[in-house]
C-alpha cells in the first residue's frame, strides 16, 4: 500500500455547497463523490475518520438569489439547506456531520477565529475607494459586480473571483465593472476593511506547498502561476446586509463601528468545518474532541473540493490557520477539475444540468438507482483535466460494466450454487493452476484498488474494481463450469468455491463506490461482520478492506437459498435515456427562448431569403380533429391533424399551455413538408404554426379556410 505518513485519525471535508439551489451532477463529481468514496475505503480499513460538510449560507451568493426572487436570505436557506441535505443522504453520502453556517456554533466561532486574528495583529486594516452603486446604494462586493479579469480576459469575472483561471480578485481589479443589480456603472466610495496580508505570508506558505510534492499536478500548477504573479492582500469584511457581523469589541478596538460591516464569505466558510466538526464532538456527547481533529499534529486532514475553490483552500484558509496557530494544515487539497455536460459545459442558468434530487426522483424504479449515478460519475471524474457526462455514457456504464460485467459474475456464480451445490460453498480441493491465478489475482486487489484510493485516482480505483469482476467473468469462461459439472464434477465445485470467494471480495471492495448493491450481495452470500463503511459502530473482529484479500467463506457455509436471484442491476432501457437528454433539451430551449430582463423583448431579424425559398415551403390549413398528450413527454400532445389532403399524426410542444380540449376543433396552419422526425416512440409529419410572445405563450396561427387549402 501507499507509504502515507503516520497519523492517527483522518479529517475528511467536501466543500460547503451554497444553499441557493440544488446539487448537480457537477458538484457531485468535483467534490462530493471522490470525498465519499474516499472516506469509505478508510473507514473499511479501520480508519478513524470525521467526514464533515455542511451548508453555506453566509455571503453574497445567498442574498443576490433572495433579491432575485423577493424572497430573504432566511427564506433561501431554510429551502435549499434541507433539501440539498436530504437528496445527499438519498445519494449515500456518508457524512458524519452536515451543518450549516448560519448556526449560533458557527457565527460564535468564527467571531471568536477573527478575534484571534486581530489580536494577533494577523490583519492590516485600510481605507480604500471601492465601487459602489449610486442606484442600489451598496458597495458592490464579490457577486454584485462583473468585469473583465485581468488575469485571464474572462469577461464575467466577479468581483472576488474569477471562475475562469480561478483567481482571487478585488472589485477594483475587475476592468469594465458592471453592477449586477441595476446594471449601473460603479461609483467609487471609500470604507473601511480588515485585510489578509497574503502577500507577507507568500515565503511561509510556498514552504508549506513545496513540502507536499505528492499534490495534484493540476492543484500545484494553478498556485504556482499565483505564487509567480506575486500573492496580495485581500479585503475580508464587506458592507453588505448578509454574513456573519465583525464582532462589536473588535471593531471598538479600531475606534470603528461594526454596524453594517459582516465578514467575508469565504472567510467563515471554511470555519464552518470547523464549527461542524464541533457540533458533531457535542452530538457524541464529547464536545472536546473537535479539538484531536483538528488541533493535533497527527490528524491528516483532506479537503475535497472543485477546481474553483482552490485558491480559498490552498492559500487563504491555510494563511488563517497559519495566523491562528494551534491549527493542523490540510495535508492534501485533491481538487477535481469540471465536468461538462453532454459536450456543453455545466449552466445551471441555462437549465443544463442534471439535478441530483431529480435524477433520484426519475430513477427511483431502478434497482440500486443511486449506486448507477455514483458509478456511472466515478468512472468519468474530471480528475486530471475536465470530462463529460453524457445519458449514453451513463447507459453504456451501467448496462455494460455493472450488470454485463459485474451483476453478470455475481448472477452466473450464485446460480450455480443454488443449482448445482444446495445454495452451499463447495470445497476446494486439488485447485487447477486457473483456480490458484484466480485466488492470487484476488489476493492483490485490496492493494490496487486501496493504493489508487489513496493517491487520490479514484477512476482508477473503481476501474480496477470492475476488472477483478471483468477477470472473475473470464476465469468462469475458461474453466466451463456447465461443463465440468458433467465431466469433472470437482473442478466445477472449485470455479464455484473460487468464484464466491470472489463475489465475497467484490461485496468489500465495491462497497464504496455502490455501497447498496454490494450490501445486497453480502446478504445473499450471508456473509457477516463486515465493517460498514458508514459513521456507525463496528464490531471489535469485524473484516474489513485488507481482509477481501482472503477467501471469507468456509466451505459448506450456506448462501442465501430461494428461486434463481434476481440479477443484482436490470439494464436501463432506451427510452428512459432518450426521455432524459429530451428533458435537458426542453429545458435548454425553453430558458434560451426566456427572455430574461436585461434581454430585448423581440428577437432579432433573421437574413433575409429568396422568394424560391419561400415557396418551397408548403403551408396547409388544417383542422385538429383529435390530441391527447405523450406519455414521459410533460410538454407535448399528440395531434391528429386533417389537412384536407390527407390526416396528419403531429407532435406539438404545447402541452403545458393547452389542454387537448382547448386544441382539438383549432383551424390551424401546417408546415407539410416538414420531414418527419420521431419523437418519444411517435412519427410527427408536420409542424402547427404557433406565435410565441415574449413571455413564452402560444398563439396559434389561425387559417379559417378550407382544409388543405395552400397558405401563400
Ligand atoms: N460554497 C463555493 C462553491 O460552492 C463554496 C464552497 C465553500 S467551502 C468552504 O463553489
Ligand atoms: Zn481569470
Amino acid at each position: 500500500m501507499a507509504d502515507s505518513p503516520a497519523f492517527e485519525r483522518l479529517l475528511v471535508t467536501a466543500a460547503l455547497p451554497y444553499a441557493n439551489g440544488p446539487i448537480h451532477i457537477g458538484h457531485l463529481a468535483g467534490a462530493y463523490l471522490p470525498a465519499d468514496l474516499f472516506v469509505r475505503y478508510q473507514r473499511l480499513k479501520g480508519e478513524d475518520v470525521a467526514f464533515i460538510c455542511g451548508s453555506d449560507e453566509m455571503g453574497v451568493a445567498i442574498l443576490m438569489r433572495a433579491i432575485r426572487e423577493d424572497r430573504t436570505p432566511e427564506d433561501i436557506i431554510d429551502t435549499y439547506h434541507p433539501q440539498i441535505r436530504d437528496s445527499f443522504e438519498r445519494l449515500g453520502m456518508s457524512f458524519d456531520h452536515y451543518g450549516r453556517t448560519s448556526s449560533e456554533t458557527h457565527v460564535e466561532t468564527t467571531q471568536d477565529f477573527f478575534r484571534v486574528l486581530d489580536e494577533n495583529d494577523g490583519f492590516d486594516l485600510s481605507t480604500d475607494e471601492q465601487l459602489y452603486d449610486p442606484e442600489a446604494e451598496m458597495f458592490l462586493a464579490d457577486r454584485f459586480v462583473v468585469g473583465t479579469c485581468p488575469v485571464c480576459g474572462y469577461e464575467e469575472a466577479y468581483g472576488d473571483q474569477c471562475e475562469q483561471c480561478g483567481s482571487s480578485l478585488s472589485p477594483t481589479e475587475l476592468e469594465t465593472p458592471q453592477s449586477t443589480l441595476t446594471d449601473a456603472t460603479p461609483e467609487l466610495k471609500e470604507t473601511t476593511h480588515w485585510h489578509l496580508p497574503l502577500g507577507e505570508l507568500q515565503a511561509q506558505l510556498e514552504d508549506w506547498i513545496g513540502a507536499h510534492p505528492e499534490w495534484k499536478n493540476n492543484v500545484l500548477g494553478q498556485i504556482q502561476s499565483w505564487f509567480d504573479e506575486g500573492l496580495k492582500g485581500r479585503a475580508i469584511t464587506r458592507d453588505v446586509p448578509w454574513g456573519v457581523p465583525v464582532p462589536e469589541d473588535v471593531a471598538e478596538r479600531h475606534g470603528l463601528e461594526a454596524e453594517g460591516k459582516v465578514i467575508y464569505v469565504w472567510f467563515d466558510a471554511p470555519i464552518g468545518y470547523i464549527s461542524a466538526t464541533k457540533e458533531w464532538a457535542e452530538a457524541q456527547g464529547d464536545p472536546e474532541k473537535w479539538t484531536d481533529y483538528w488541533q493535533e499534529d497527527d490528524t491528516r486532514l483532506v479537503h475535497f473540493i472543485g477546481k474553483d475553490n482552490i485558491v480559498f483552500h490552498c492559500l487563504m484558509f491555510p494563511s488563517m490557520l497559519m495566523e491562528h496557530g494551534n491549527y493542523v494544515l490540510p495535508d492534501n487539497v485533491p481538487a477535481n477539475e469540471f465536468l461538462n455536460l453532454e459536450g456543453e459545459k455545466l449552466s445551471t442558468s441555462r437549465g443544463w444540468a442534471v439535478w441530483l434530487h431529480e435524477y433520484l426522483d426519475d430513477f427511483a424504479d431502478e434497482r440500486h438507482a443511486p449506486d448507477l449515478l455514483r458509478y456511472a460519475l466515478a468512472t468519468t471524474l474530471p480528475e486530471t483535466k475536465d470530462a463529460d457526462f453524457s445519458w449514453d455514457g451513463f447507459q453504456q456504464h451501467v448496462n455494460g460494466e455493472l450488470a454485463n460485467v459485474f451483476g453478470n459474475f455475481v448472477h452466473r456464480t450464485l446460480t450455480f450454487a443454488q443449482r448445482y451445490f444446495d445454495g452451499t460453498v463447495p470445497s476446494l480441493q486439488d485447485p487447477s493452476e486457473a483456480d490458484r491465478a484466480m485466488l492470487d489475482r484476488m489476493a492483490e486487489a485490496p492493494d490496487t484498488i486501496g493504493t489508487a484510493y489513496e493517491e487520490h485516482r479514484t477512476r482508477d480505483a473503481v476501474f480496477e474494481t470492475m476488472a477483478l469482476a471483468r477477470r472473475g467473468n473470464k476465469y468462469f469462461n475458461e474453466t466451463e463450469p456447465w461443463h465440468t459439472n458433467e465431466s469433472d464434477p470437482q473442478a466445477c465445485a472449485n470455479t464455484i468455491h473460487v468464484s464466491l470467494q470472489v463475489c465475497a471480495a467484490l461485496s468489500i471492495l465495491f462497497e464504496p463506490v455502490v455501497p447498496s448493491a454490494a450490501a445486497e450481495l453480502r446478504e445473499r452470500l450471508g456473509l457477516e461482520n463486515v465493517r460498514t463503511s458508514t459513521p456507525d459502530d463496528n464490531p471489535a473482529d469485524a473484516v474489513g478492506w485488507a481482509d477481501a484479500g482472503t477467501p471469507l467463506l468456509p466451505t459448506g457455509h450456506p448462501i442465501l437459498s430461494g428461486p434463481d436471484p434476481e440479477p443484482l442491476f436490470k439494464k436501463i432501457d432506451d427510452d428512459t435515456i432518450e426521455a432524459q437528454i429530451e428533458k435537458l433539451r426542453e429545458r435548454a430551449a425553453e430558458r434560451d427562448s426566456d427572455p430574461s430582463p436585461t434581454d430585448m423583448d423581440y428577437d432579432e431579424l433573421k437574413d433575409n431569403i429568396s422568394f424560391d425559398d419561400f415557396t418551397n415551403l408548403d403551408l396547409r390549413a388544417g383542422t385538429v380533429t383529435a390530441a391527447e398528450p405523450v406519455p414521459d413527454a410533460d410538454k407535448l400532445l399528440r395531434l391528429d391533424v386533417d389537412i384536407g389532403v390527407e390526416e396528419r399524426q403531429i407532435l406539438a410542444g404545447v402541452a403545458e399551455q393547452m389542454s387537448p380540449d382547448e386544441v382539438v376543433g383549432l383551424e390551424v396552419v401546417v408546415v407539410a413538408n416538414m420531414a418527419p422526425k420521431e419523437m418519444f416512440g411517435f412519427e410527427s409529419e408536420g409542424m402547427v404554426l404557433m406565435a410565441e410572445e415574449p413571455d413564452g405563450t402560444f398563439v396559434p396561427v389561425t387559417a379559417a379556410a378550407e382544409n388543405g387549402s395552400v397558405v401563400r
